[in-house]
């Protein structure tokens, strides 16, 4: 306000300069006009006077004549008075107005027009009028006889000078008065307060406080450079909110552990709410009809297990296979469904295939083919034409559908699942060039020697190098996919920084370790008291001691070896008869692949050898349940387990190890854990073991059974201490950073 004010006064002392001296100029050149006419006039009227009485001044006795004159003269406006001198510079002749000062003034006039023989003229400031004295010689002949001298008053000058003065004076004011009110309007609505609050926004910006995105009103000519500044402004917040929100999350990592609502906000504030669709074969619910109601089924898969939470706290789009028999009747018209059913967090779009496609690209192609090559348990994979021709039809459907439901966004997160789906990252992003696409591949990579089986292979990798980041749970998986990469197609491949550049396109291969939801809050199943003893019970189970299995019936997870070394347990630890059981807890998988029905003929007849070998009145050692349980229901087992094994042959993570952990709030239990599941590189406090060796898993079991109560404690506190602080959450934090980090 200040500078305003002085700027203010600066412009108005400016103007009344400038007024002042033209006022003065005027005032001059008026004077000059008024003197000029009141001696033109003085000289009228004292010719007309000379003419009358010149004559008559050299004789004395013509005084009276003159005088007479002299006195009629005396009458014309404003003359004030006349005298005449003789040559003797006496007065002959006087009019009445003359008083004693003038007639002295008068004297000298006309002594000075008769000494220099010409006319003279004077002004004398009276304290009442201006006077002004006008001598003009008196002449006979040659010779100079006497002056006539006039008296006007010239008080007129000064009046007409003095109102010039007064009525400019007054419209100076009238003007820097103006002036002053618009510049001060101007400069306040126009400069001052725009300027105020681009400043106040900017200040607020630097100091991390939120700025106006509304524009600044009023702000004229300096708008554009205003809505400049804004922009800057805001990119300052930008930059400090993100640059806060990151110390944040880097201080809340290593205080408090990720939750549901810790990745919301993450996502919130920097994706700012892109729009993410998750993309796998299997859906995370299924609806199914049983006795011809419909139900619906969270289907039993890790994929499933580590994807949902974090699809519930993104929200988006997941799209997959719809395989549940209600599925159709259950989505709407464009098939989608909102889900979880009973809490609706996302949508589920689901896509329908025909019989042979699900055939050709699922039960072979992926199961038979890819889910074999990758998993080194001696099982060939079987590779066909036709269903590589299926597997790339369903790929191209899934794109497809993916770019449907990206409803124009250019630049959406695409988060692709597993191995049915390899071919997808290249077909989005040729059709779509700004989306993100990270593609996970849930089970291991094998090395570059045993892909190199896989007639495919080509077409598979550089599918997968369409996508910006492959994530596998591994280091080791990550250097395979390379090796592998590396061996088959024409690349720029830099180890030291774990990219791929094909065609001029990078693709980022990194681990990232899967987790579950564990967040080290107590569930509500916790606090319900669990009745160990009836919980067994209804399984038919009266043992001291059990162990506890929990898997998909596949022939990965090591089941043969794990009812092996049970079976090698009872023989070397024979007092555990009758006192300990296996509950082996199956959910049918892939029941439609030749190999997966073998292999549960097989599991169950081995089953059976076991339990006639040992089995004692109501005990037996295996109790074999073959069906899908609820979350809940398999919380209650794990809490009750004396032992969790998890003997798996091949595993890319295995999610029922941290699901064990994850159940343990009483951190008792201990678990046994196969060396080849990719788990095994994070969990290395708990026993670890070959599943191949029986031996070492049966006398695992024993060294499990009698551990102290405090090591147990003390290790699977250890365990429960990684898993929160490395969960789904963590997980997806870190994934969704570095797809977000890819320029
Ligand atoms: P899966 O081989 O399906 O997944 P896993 O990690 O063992 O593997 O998880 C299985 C899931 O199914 C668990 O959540 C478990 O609770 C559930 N489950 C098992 N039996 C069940 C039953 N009878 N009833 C209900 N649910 C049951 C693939 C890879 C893994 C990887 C995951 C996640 O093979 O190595 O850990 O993906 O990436």
């Amino acid at each position: 306000m200040r500078q305003i004010v002085t700027t203010v006064l600066v412009i108005a002392a400016i103007v009344s300069l400038v007024v002042v001296g033209f006022t003065y100029e005027q005032v001059q050149k008026e004077k000059n006009r008024l003197e000029s006419d009141l001696q033109y006039r003085s000289t009228l009227l004292a010719e007309t006077l000379k003419e009358s009485i010149e004559i008559y001044v050299s004789n004395p006795d013509n005084k009276t004549y003159v005088q007479g004159m002299v006195d009629r003269f005396n009458e014309k406006k404003r003359v004030e008075g006349v005298t005449v001198y003789d040559n003797k510079e006496m007065p002959i002749a006087s009019s009445s107005g003359m008083d004693k000062i003038s007639l002295q003034t008068a004297n000298e006039v006309a002594i000075n027009s008769m000494d220099e023989d010409k006319i003279t003229s004077n002004y004398i400031q009276t304290p009442e009028k201006s006077l002004f004295f006008f001598a003009q010689p008196l002449r006979e002949k040659d010779s100079v006889v006497g002056s006539l001298v006039l008296v006007q008053n010239a008080s007129f000058i000064n009046d007409r000078l003095q109102s010039l003065w007064y009525s400019n004076l007054i419209r100076l004011t009238i003007q820097v008065t103006v002036i002053s009110a618009a510049l001060i309007l101007i400069l306040n609505y126009l400069i001052y307060r725009p300027l105020r609050a681009i400043t106040e926004s900017v200040r607020e910006a630097s100091l991390g406080g939120s700025i106006n995105n509304k524009p600044i009103k009023n702000a004229g000519f300096l708008t554009p450079l205003f809505s400049e500044i804004q922009k800057v402004s805001q990119s300052l917040q930008i930059a400090q909110e993100s640059a806060s929100l990151e110390a944040r999350l880097r201080h809340e990592k290593e205080e408090s552990p990720w939750t549901e609502s810790r990745l919301k906000e993450y996502i919130k504030n920097v994706l700012h709410e892109k729009k993410i669709i998750a993309v796998s074969n299997r859906e995370p619910y299924e609806h199914t009809r049983v006795n011809g109601k419909i139900s619906v089924v969270v289907p039993a898969s890790g994929m499933v297990t580590a994807l949902e939470p974090v699809m519930q706290a993104c929200g988006g789009t997941w799209v997959a296979n719809g395989s549940g028999l209600a599925d159709q009747e259950t989505a709407d018209e464009h098939s989608r469904i909102p889900v979880p059913p009973d809490n609706p967090k996302y949508t589920l779009r689901r896509i329908w295939l025909t019989r042979e496609q699900n055939v050709g690209y699922y039960q072979h192609f992926s199961n038979e083919g890819l889910w074999p090559l990758c998993h080194l348990v001696h099982t060939r994979p079987i590779f066909r034409p036709n269903d590589w021709r299926h597997y790339r039809e369903v790929n191209e459907i899934f794109s497809k559908t993916v770019l449907e439901e990206t409803n124009g966004e250019r630049r959406p997160i695409v988060l692709i699942q597993d191995f049915h789906l390899a071919l997808t990252p290249n077909i989005i992003k040729s059709q779509l060039s700004g989306a993100k696409i990270g593609i996970f591949w849930h089970i291991p990579w094998p090395n570059a020697e045993v892909f190199s089986i896989c007639p495919y292979r080509k077409e598979l990798i550089d599918g997968m190098l369409g996508a910006d980041l492959i994530g596998f749970h591994t280091q080791q998986h990550c250097n395979n996919f390379i090796d592998t990469v590396n061996r088959e197609l024409e690349s720029l491949v830099d180890i030291e920084t774990g990219t791929i550049t094909r065609k001029g396109h990078k693709t980022r291969i990194r681990p990232f370790p899967i987790s579950i939801s564990f967040t080290g809050t107590p569930s509500a199943l916790q606090t319900d008291p669990i009745d160990r003893v009836d919980i067994l019970k209804s399984y038919g189970i009266h043992s001291q001691y059990v162990a506890l299995g929990v898997d998909r019936l596949d022939y990965t997870k090591g089941l043969i070896e794990r009812i092996k070394s049970v079976d090698q347990f009872l023989t070397i630890y024979p007092q555990y008869q009758e006192s300990f059981t296996l509950l082996q807890i199956s959910s049918p998988s892939r029941t439609d692949v030749k190999k997966y029905q073998e292999f549960t003929t097989e599991v169950k007849q081995k089953v059976e050898e076991v339990n006639k070998k040992y089995a004692k009145g109501s005990w037996k050692p295996i109790v074999f349940v073959y069906r899908h349980h609820s979350h809940e229901e398999l919380t209650r087992l794990y809490k009750i387990a004396d032992v969790c094994m998890v003997t798996s042959l091949h595993d890319g993570m295995n999610l029922v190890a941290k699901e064990f952990i994850s159940a343990r709030d009483d951190e008792g239990g201990s678990l046994i854990l196969s060396k080849f599941a990719g788990a095994a590189k994070q969990l290395e406090e708990c026993c670890i073991i070959n599943p191949y060796d029986i031996e070492e898993t049966a006398h695992a079991i024993h060294k499990s059974l009698t551990a102290s109560q405090y090591k147990k404690q003390h290790i699977m506190h250890k365990l429960r201490e990684k898993i929160q602080k490395y969960n789904i959450y963590r997980w997806s934090y870190e994934y969704l950073k570095e797809i977000y980090t890819i320029t």
